[in-house]
């Protein structure tokens, strides 16, 4: 069953691309948090992914998403590490499987232990299919992933219409938090061309010029954390908002 905050997504994304602020809790905690995503609402961002992989407790997750929750109107999705990012504060969570990880754990172990807390605390699960790109940066080492080649585009299409055929709901490409470029171009072009669900691209995207290309690929959802947590919302997350908002007749 589709829930209110991918309604939310899939309404807007009706209009054009969107963009979601990644914070990670250990590194920008409560209040701190809260004034980012504030700011981040006020240049046009969709919405709040909640996450970070590491140092991360459910309490820290609870207490930035009420602070969150209490600043602006953006839905906080939280992007788990495991089943200790679960809060009953958040509005949904990326029920992600790490399609291309040689862990089991991370396919979907995981997701049977904790699919009963998500159930129980009544966050609306949104199923994802999570590929780590090369450079993979700690992503793909903590999940042990076969991470694509960046020259290998047919490689990721095909575990993204797999991610489709299997019913899950959103394709995430995702070259690492911190990369030095994002997911390449013609990669983003490729996974667009066999898929009908929306496409999320991250890691690496630090400029308007870095957006730009990744939305002429096709890319519907830019997510966007490194950036904030070096320059706050100075003028690199401005010119990839300016970028996502152009795109969206907006801007
Ligand atoms: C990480 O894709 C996200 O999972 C964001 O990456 O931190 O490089 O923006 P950055």
């Amino acid at each position: 069953m589709v829930g209110r905050v991918e309604h939310y997504l899939a309404d807007r994304l009706r209009k054009g691309p969107l963009h979601l602020t990644l914070i990670d809790p250990d590194k920008t905690p409560g209040e701190a948090a809260a004034a980012v995503a504030r700011g981040a609402a006020e240049q046009g961002s969709d919405a709040v992914l909640l996450g970070g992989s590491t140092g991360i407790s459910t309490e820290k997750m609870g207490a930035t998403a009420r602070a969150i929750k209490g600043a602006c109107r953006l839905p906080v999705i939280i992007f788990p590490e495991g089943p200790v990012s679960l809060t009953r504060e958040a509005d949904a969570v990326l029920f992600m499987s790490l399609l291309n990880s040689r862990n089991l754990d991370l396919v979907i172990r995981l997701h049977a232990k904790s699919a009963p807390t998500i159930r129980a605390l009544g966050l609306e699960p949104i199923p994802l299919g999570y590929i780590v790109v090369a450079p993979g940066m700690r992503v793909g080492e903590v999940g042990a992933a076969d991470v694509v080649p960046r020259e290998r585009p047919e490689i990721a299409a095909g575990y993204a219409l797999a991610a489709e055929l299997l019913g899950m709901r959103l394709v995430y490409l995702e070259a690492g938090s911190g990369a030095p470029s994002p997911v390449p171009a013609p990669m983003v072009h490729a996974v667009r061309d066999v898929l009908s669900i929306p496409l999320i691209v991250g890691g690496g995207i630090r400029s308007g010029p870095d957006a730009r290309a990744l939305l002429g690929a096709g890319a519907q959802i830019l997510v966007t954390g490194t950036v904030t947590e070096e320059e706050g919302l100075g003028a690199g997350f401005k010119g990839i908002l300016e970028e996502v908002r152009k795109a969206r007749g907006d801007g």
